[in-house]
């Protein structure tokens, strides 16, 4: 195989899952913005999500949140997803917008509201045994806004009894990604606020235990691609939550912000030997498109990740070892800059054209007419869950 034989192949392989409540409305805690046409079910948001596989062929699963996507019956869901075209992907559990979460879901300093918290996470796992997902997502807004609120360290072992009691649950093929975020809602401590929390409490779990690394949820200048070399070489990097920010957790369009930093990461995931779907980790978006259309949005971050992909593949691993090796600083980083800095969408839309696909997906998109039939069609849309 010649080395753009490998390039196109490991494109064509590449498996980017969209979540369901990038399609519904969302917004800021300031406004929500309705916008027409967003789906009204569970069905309707995979319904449009089997838009973006069809258009960008590279999108074939679609993450669930529950209470978000709850629906009588699960199979059928599944059922749904495939007759469209894709297959449901991780599901996303939520315990953090229920008054009893106030204080806290899994580390809340009271035992009943402990196990409501712990229920739901179980619930979740029944789910994925009828939609046939194999990976609990799990992020967790607990945390203190003030010193001397709860103990810092108690929370820390009511996390790991209630991480515990879901892990004992997982089935022989399903995991678990547990996910971190430095801030917000809690703004003096998270319980799980960084990649070495969640690392030891999964090290401390097992192998079905990975890591969830959300793009948008470090400290300012935090090197991620760093993390995703620690985790990918300890086993334990499970899934992105790919997203962009300026500033805090903006969840804008992924490449939007940083196209570099997302090259970046991507370059640990080639080096890593980590893109093939056989690899295991979940290529996941988790973005809210608040003020631009939401399917060209998700369309356009798909891209962004394919083209950062492409750029990596590009670069010449075993030129670069070579430089590392001798020392040659500048050597080393003009050849990761010039697989950076190579204009790679002809590439894509040769490939695409390969693949029977329309060279330019979002011009595709928009010729196709399903954004004015569902405005035409649906009335009344769901708010994704945020600020709504
Ligand atoms: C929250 O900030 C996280 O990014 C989670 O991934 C969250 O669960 C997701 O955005 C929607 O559920
Ligand atoms: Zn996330
Ligand atoms: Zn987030």
């Amino acid at each position: 195989m010649t080395d753009l034989e490998r390039v196109r192949s490991a494109l064509r392989e590449q498996r980017i899952e969209t979540p369901s409540w990038a399609y519904a409305n969302s917004g800021t805690r300031f406004k929500v913005f309705t916008q027409p046409g967003v789906p009204r079910t569970a069905y309707e948001k995979i319904d449009d999500a089997a838009q973006v596989h069809k258009f960008t062929g590279v999108a074939p699963t679609v993450a669930l949140h529950i209470p978000w996507d709850r629906v009588d019956d699960y199979a059928d869901l599944a059922d749904h997803a495939r007759a469209q075209g894709v297959g449901l992907g991780a599901i996303n559990s939520n315990v953090f917008q229920d008054d009893d979460y106030k204080l806290g879901s899994v580390t809340n300093p009271d035992p009943g509201i402990r196990r409501k918290a712990i229920g739901h996470l179980l619930e979740c796992v029944d789910i994925m045994d009828q939609t046939g997902s194999a990976d609990l997502k799990l992020w967790f807004s607990d945390g203190l806004n003030y010193p001397g609120q709860d103990n810092l360290r108690a929370r820390q072992d009511r996390m790991a009894e209630a991480l515990h009691e879901v892990y004992d649950r997982l089935g022989e093929h399903q995991r678990m990604l547990l996910e971190y975020k430095l801030f917000e809602p809690a703004f003096y401590a998270t319980d799980v606020p960084d990649w070495g929390t969640a690392y030891a409490h999964c090290l401390e779990l097992g192998p079905k235990a990975q890591v969830v690394i959300d793009t948008g949820h470090h400290a300012p200048g935090t090197n991620i691609e760093f993390i995703v070399a620690f985790l990918l070489r300890a086993g334990k990097l499970g899934a992105f939550d790919f997203n962009s920010r300026f500033y805090a957790d903006d969840d804008l369009m992924v490449g939007a912000a940083d196209p570099f930093q997302l090259f970046r990461i991507m370059h640990e995931i080639v080096l890593g030997d980590a893109l093939s779907p056989s690899a295991g980790i979940a290529f996941m978006l988790d973005q809210c498109h608040n003020i631009e259309p939401k399917i060209p949005a998700i369309i356009r971050s798909v891209l962004n990740v394919q083209e950062a992909t492409a750029k990596a593949l590009l670069v010449d691993t075993d030129a670069l070892a070579t430089a590392q090796r001798d020392g040659d600083v500048l050597a080393a980083n003009a050849i990761l800059m010039d697989a950076y800095n190579t204009d790679v969408r002809p590439l894509l839309a040769e490939l695409r054209a390969d693949m029977g696909l329309d060279p330019d997906p979002s011009a595709a998109y928009k010729r196709s007419g399903y954004g004015e039939r569902i405005v035409r069609e649906r009335v009344g849309g769901e708010a994704a869950g945020w600020g709504a």
